[in-house]
């Protein structure tokens, strides 16, 4: 049933919750957000989720393929009868929000390493698993994500000069500057804020989606963490609760193969993540993560699982992280160059573009009009940012209690005698 339909149905049933009702997010969000400088015209693809509201045929839910799901093969073919037969809009999509995603994390590495911004976690190698499990959500489904995850807000409506908001941490930053750049937060796009601590992620996800089943919100969601975070203890309490329970969740783990410095061979002696799901008697697959169509046809397939009350999925999907784990790190130390040279070669945008152009869908002149928008929206979104000055120092005592109390207010004229004002304007500690 198509979200809007499932909205008015539930409202007829007397059980409409506030979330279950909100079908047409990043639409809501652009009117309700307050870009803080002028936004170039909202990019094509942040409009709606396409995919969301002419979802595709769901796979009626089956046994677990074993080994890894490969659809798209390096030449962009796909073998015959294993096509999604995604409709053309939906493919450009995917498509837009991986080339956006990309030139947006060059320009903010960019920008970091100018002392622009203070900080920057890049997903380069890791477009096609986030954009292509996002894609499979409902508009009205959550997201929880963990550091390399970004995109997903701006495929749910985050407008760029938002995100840039965020990594400056200026005064028009939902967070005002307390957060560290890339824990991007957006309500209207049901994109809960990051949280540093790995493995939480887990937790927090199969936690809101009891709560959405609790509630009667027809809900699932999604929740994201690394390789690394597998070694958590959240992960473990997460997996098992979502289990019991038949918790509405996707569990989707990003194997790029790294955790900072510790190699994945360090990190588990299990043959796969993937078989962690088994363990724990929830449905597991081990998808291609450099293969957008085929994350997207298995998350697809975990997400209607979920919502048909069948209980959670674990997905891992097999990337590589291709730049250090952020800004801060210099992954030349601990690995062999050779290594990343190998990865370079899956490249998932690479591999989807030549499927489009096998297609007809995609050509030369169709990539360099496509890049030069992208990279005028990224431009222009990062002037705006760079306009908004830095949050008021009066802020440092807001948002602690309902209302700012006698004490606080004390202590904030105090430094503000002692220190004066803005004396740390420019300089970031990381
Ligand atoms: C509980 C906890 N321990 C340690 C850290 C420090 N830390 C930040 S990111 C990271 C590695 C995460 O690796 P992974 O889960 O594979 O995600 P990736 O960074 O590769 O996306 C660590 C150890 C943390 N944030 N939280
Ligand atoms: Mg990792």
């Amino acid at each position: 049933m198509p979200p809007a339909k499932m909205a008015k149905s539930k409202a007829a049933k007397g059980k409409a919750p506030k979330a279950a009702a909100r079908t047409k997010v990043p639409a809501k969000a652009a009117g309700k957000a307050k870009p803080a400088g002028k936004q170039p015209s909202r990019p094509a693809a942040a409009r709606a989720t396409p995919v969301a509201e002419r979802h595709v045929p769901v796979a009626a839910p089956g046994p677990m393929p074993g080994g890894l799901v490969r659809l798209l093969e390096d030449d962009g073919t796909v073998a015959k009868g294993r096509d999604p037969n995604l409709p053309a809009d939906v493919l450009l999509f995917l498509y837009e929000q991986m080339v956006q995603v990309r030139e947006f994390d060059r320009r903010m590495l960019m920008l970091q390493r100018q002392g622009r911004i203070g900080f920057y976690g890049p997903i380069l190698g890791q477009e096609a698993a986030t954009v292509g499990s996002v894609a499979a959500l409902e508009a009205r489904d959550w997201v929880f994500p963990a550091l390399r995850e970004g995109a997903a807000a701006m495929m749910r409506g985050l407008p760029l000069t938002e995100a840039i908001n965020q990594l400056i941490g200026n005064g028009q930053d939902r967070c005002k500057g307390r957060q560290m750049p890339c824990h991007y937060t957006f309500k209207e796009g049901n994109y809960y804020g990051m949280s540093s601590v790995i493995g939480t992620q887990v937790s927090h996800a199969v936690g809101a989606a009891m709560a959405a089943r609790l509630r009667g919100d027809d809900v699932v969601v999604l929740g994201y963490l690394g390789d690394g975070a597998t070694s958590a203890n959240d992960f473990h309490c997460g997996m098992n609760f979502a289990a019991v329970f038949k918790s509405p969740c996707v569990i989707f783990c990003q194997n790029n193969q790294w955790a900072i410095s510790v190699p994945i061979s360090k990190q588990s002696a299990s043959e796969t993540l993937a078989q962690k799901g088994k363990a724990y008697g929830m449905p597991f697959v081990r998808v291609d993560g450099n293969d957008v169509l085929a994350v997207y046809s298995v998350t697809r397939d975990a997400v209607a699982r979920a919502r048909q009350g069948q209980g959670p999925t674990f997905i891992e999907a097999v990337t590589y992280r291709r730049l250090g784990h952020s800004s801060s790190d210099d992954p030349t130390r601990y690995r062999d160059e050779a290594e990343v040279k190998a990865w370079e070669k899956k490249d998932p945008v690479d591999r989807f573009r030549a499927y489009l152009t096998r297609r007809g869908l995609w050509n030369e002149a169709k990539e360099t009009a496509l890049q030069a928008s992208i990279a005028q929206r990224v431009n222009a979104a990062i002037a705006a940012a760079e306009q908004n000055g830095p949050p008021a120092d009066e802020t440092l005592i807001t948002d602690v209690y309902a209302q700012v109390t006698p004490q606080l207010r004390e202590q904030l004229a105090e430094v503000l005698a002692l220190e004066g004002r803005r004396v740390n304007e420019g300089a970031f500690p990381l």
